[in-house]
């Protein structure tokens, strides 16, 4: 099949995802068409069957605000008219599926399927925002497909939008050859000292994801153990992270790691993942770190408990029960022979329910229902 991806190339998880689902889709022998205004982060260089298209955003002066949504729309519509392409795979309803509506509607071919997969906060922040809600029921009343990544976020657009059409739940998935337990290699040494146990967090640092949070629990921890704390990724949080791991005097065991490609690397050196965040449709992040033999204690929120089996491969506490997190990581770090049944759990799970090879076949399925009409 020819597929035009569109999705955001930054290093959040919708544009992760439609990264490594375009990549595999390559792999097994699809023509893969990113259009995007520059080359999704995480792609690995260009292999055979994947190719970038990139949006120009118009700036003429009158513009203010540049129209990224027509400017993206129309490379939508010449893309799929010059490489005859046979569908769109839209990552994260706004405003990519009005895009790829607004794409077909100038198109010849008319009944060009839109398959839109809804990835979280363009349900649960941004898209059930009053402004933008009659614009994403919109998006899904008019795309032939929508998936979702989890139950809890199919049920949540169920919920807000009314919307009765059918929502495929695909979960996310994670490569295990590049996220497995020996990744970290000797780098641990460099982090920590042998008595030191390793705790890790990666985002994006949006205030949705708690980041200062987790530099609290960090501190409840760190106050009953040897303990550090790696923070990987960059965003708007930051500053309140650094700031309160000088406060809370812990700031010479906190090590601020911008975003690096080397991710797997610093996640397989955790003896445990910290995600409390307030909302959290599936936590890509997460998966990662269970591929990575890394038990996790995170928020029982949105696709979280979908994720991570309490009691098994991780700990969940509703958000905010910052005393029930710090008790969590402490029964694993305290008892290594228990963290270690929870990391192999972790991979053996990830193993079972989140390879590529058991999830690229659910989208080749929908896209193939899709193509059939
Ligand atoms: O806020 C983010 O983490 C980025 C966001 C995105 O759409 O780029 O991530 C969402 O999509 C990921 C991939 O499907 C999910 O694993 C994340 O849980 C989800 N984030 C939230 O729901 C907050």
């Amino acid at each position: 099949m020819k597929i035009g991806v569109v999705c955001y190339p930054t290093f959040g998880g919708s544009g992760v995802l439609a990264t490594e689902l375009g990549s595999a889709l390559a792999s097994r022998g699809h023509e893969v068409h990113f259009v995007s205004y520059e080359p999704p982060c995480r792609l690995m260089g260009f292999g055979m069957g994947v190719r970038h298209h990139e949006v120009q955003v118009s700036t003429y002066p009158l513009f203010k605000y540049p129209p990224y949504l027509l400017s993206l729309a129309g490379k939508m519509a010449q893309v799929a008219a010059a490489e005859g392409l046979d569908l769109f795979h839209v990552h994260y309803a706004l405003p990519h599926t009005i895009s790829a509506c607004i794409a077909r509607a100038v198109m010849d071919k008319k009944d060009m399927p839109i398959l839109t997969t809804l990835h979280g906060t363009d349900i649960t922040l941004v898209g059930s925002q009053p402004v933008f809600l009659p614009m994403v029921r919109f998006a899904l009343r008019d795309s032939d497909g929508v998936t979702a990544v989890s139950e809890s976020l199919a049920a949540e657009t169920r919920k807000t939008f009314g919307f009765e059409g059918e929502i495929r739940v695909i979960p996310n998935f994670v490569d295990p050859g590049r996220f497995h337990p020996g990744a970290c290699g000797t780098l641990r040494r460099e982090l920590a000292g042998e008595e030191e146990k390793v705790l890790v967090h990666v985002s994006n640092f949006r205030p949705v994801k708690n980041t200062v949070e987790v530099v609290r629990i960090f501190a409840g921890v760190a106050a009953r153990l040897p303990a550090r704390l790696l923070m990987v990724g960059d965003g708007p949080d930051l500053p309140f992270c650094r700031d309160e791991a000088e406060r809370l005097g812990v700031s010479d065991r906190v090590r601020f790691l911008a975003e690096t490609p080397q991710v797997e690397r610093y996640l397989a050196c955790g003896d445990l993942f910290l995600l409390p965040s307030w909302k959290e449709s599936f936590g890509l992040t997460a998966l990662e770190a269970l591929a990575s033999g890394v038990p996790v204690v995170a928020s029982r929120v949105g696709g979280l408990p979908e994720v991570v089996r309490h009691g098994e491969t991780g700990f969940l506490a509703d958000p905010g029960k910052r005393e029930e997190m710090v008790d969590a990581c402490l029964e694993l770090l305290g008892d290594e022979e228990k963290r270690r049944a929870f990391a192999r759990s972790a991979r053996e799970d990830v193993l079972e329910r989140f390879t590529p090879e058991r999830i690229v076949p659910l989208y080749e399925k929908t896209y193939a229902d899709l193509l059939e009409g």
